[in-house]
């Protein structure tokens, strides 16, 4: 296997000019998994349990661990509050250590009512006509922040599922500066190495508005917020077609954007593997950030925050998030490939053919093998998935966790 891995790679590098640079910026590059991605997901029709899931944050420390030892990608966990309450900080930060692993962004949780809860989120959180309510969703929000400060975090993402269903439902008005206020209160909390990500979505669960529905809405809040306020984009919270890169290019130009949940959808909000429907749209939202990090001499690896956000139905979470990661690193791989001096002269020269030209001739490099370069050097198998199912990982985790156990989440 390492004969035939050499092979490929040889053959990929010896046209590659700054092969060795580009191997040094994926070597680096790590994507944060969320500790909701570790059990199956589910629909409103139903969940298909997976066998073997983690039962509590321990172990679905131990399955990214396990990951990351397969691929030395996916150095960073994302914990979601209350699915994941660390209850013993001093342990869970040592096993985040031994295993390798950062405390990527916190996420708040507004979106469903918990057994313990006073107040109900039906009608909305941040938004609500109630001041009880917003006040009820901020401290929560405030406990995020507290939680994420004992393990290290430094990043808090506020998805709201706030909206309405119906016309005349709401005051579109009133309902915007309800949740301003409720951020701005949320804002006050931060600590000063702290920022807050308003991640947006134009539909679902609410069907006719949603308060922060797209970039747009998004980035008002965060300009009224101030400095540490940044908008986040998840590949699946677009209405269809909607050009994602060009709103990745505007938002980094802007240094407003935050970061992204990957994902892939056909129709929605479908949260299926990265890559599994839309290559070239990935690659060319690579290309944007590549493009636009450069543009702001910004670190890739650190400077943004990474992040996968997918759960389904059908396959074993952990070989679904490694080809997750894999596709992620390919698109990464190829927008590093493509020559920007080039692309500059045919812009300028409004040569769409030759523009066209460049970025394919990237997009259909097959990168697999450099990508493989990457992970092999710092430690990581050639090939993860196969790996993962030669040495009957899944298997092993049966026979600890048993069949029935069911992890936290969606
Ligand atoms: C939402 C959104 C959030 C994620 C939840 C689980 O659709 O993408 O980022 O935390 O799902
Ligand atoms: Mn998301
Ligand atoms: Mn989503």
């Amino acid at each position: 296997m390492l004969a035939e891995h050499k092979r490929k790679f040889d053959f990929v590098a010896a046209g590659i000019n700054n092969i060795e640079a580009i191997i040094r910026k994926l070597i680096d590059f790590n994507v944060a998994v969320p500790s909701w991605a570790l059990g199956t997901g589910g629909t409103r029709f139903g969940r298909f349990s997976g066998v073997g899931e983690p039962g509590n944050l321990t172990e679905k420390m131990e399955d990214v661990g396990l990951l990351h030892a397969l691929n030395r990608s996916s150095g960073a966990i994302s914990l979601h509050i209350p699915w994941d309450i660390p209850e013993n900080y001093p342990d869970i930060k040592s096993l985040a250590a031994q295993l390798g692993l950062k405390f990527d962004a916190m996420n708040s949780n507004t979106f469903q009512d918990q057994k313990s809860q006073e107040l109900s989120y039906k009608f909305g959180s941040f938004q609500h006509v109630s001041k009880a309510v917003r006040k009820q969703a901020i401290e929560h929000n405030v406990e995020v922040i507290k939680h994420g400060m004992a393990l290290g975090s430094k990043a808090l993402t506020v998805w709201l599922s706030d909206g309405s269903c119906f016309p005349g439902q709401l005051n579109f008005r009133k309902a915007f500066q309800n949740t301003l206020e409720s951020l701005q209160e949320v804002y006050a909390a931060l600590p000063s190495d702290w920022k807050i990500f308003v991640e947006y979505k134009s539909y679902e669960p609410n069907f006719y508005s949603m308060t922060v529905a797209d970039w747009g809405q998004s980035l008002l809040y965060a300009n009224k917020l101030g400095n540490k306020a940044y908008t986040l984009v998840d590949l699946g919270h677009h209405l269809p077609n909607a050009n994602i890169e060009q709103i990745v290019a505007l938002l980094l130009m802007e240094g407003k954007l935050a970061g992204f949940h990957f994902n892939d959808s056909k129709y929605g909000d479908d949260d299926l593997t990265v890559g599994s429907i839309k290559p070239y749209q990935l690659f060319l939202i690579f290309n944007e950030l590549v493009e636009g990090m450069d543009a702001r001499s910004m670190d890739h690896a650190n400077d943004l925050g990474w992040m996968i956000d997918a759960s389904h139905n059908v396959k074993d979470p952990l070989e679904d998030l490694l080809q997750s990661v894999e596709a992620m690193m390919i698109s990464y791989a190829q927008a590093l490939l493509v020559d920007r001096t080039k692309l500059n002269e045919a812009q300028q020269k409004n040569d769409a053919v030759a523009a066209q030209e460049i970025l394919q001739n990237s997009f259909r490099t097959d990168v697999r093998a450099i990508v493989a370069e990457a992970r092999v050097r710092s430690g990581g198998a050639i090939s993860p998935l196969q790996l993962f199912r030669q040495m009957k990982t899944r298997e092993q985790l049966i026979k600890e966790r048993g069949s029935k156990a069911l992890a936290t989440g969606l």
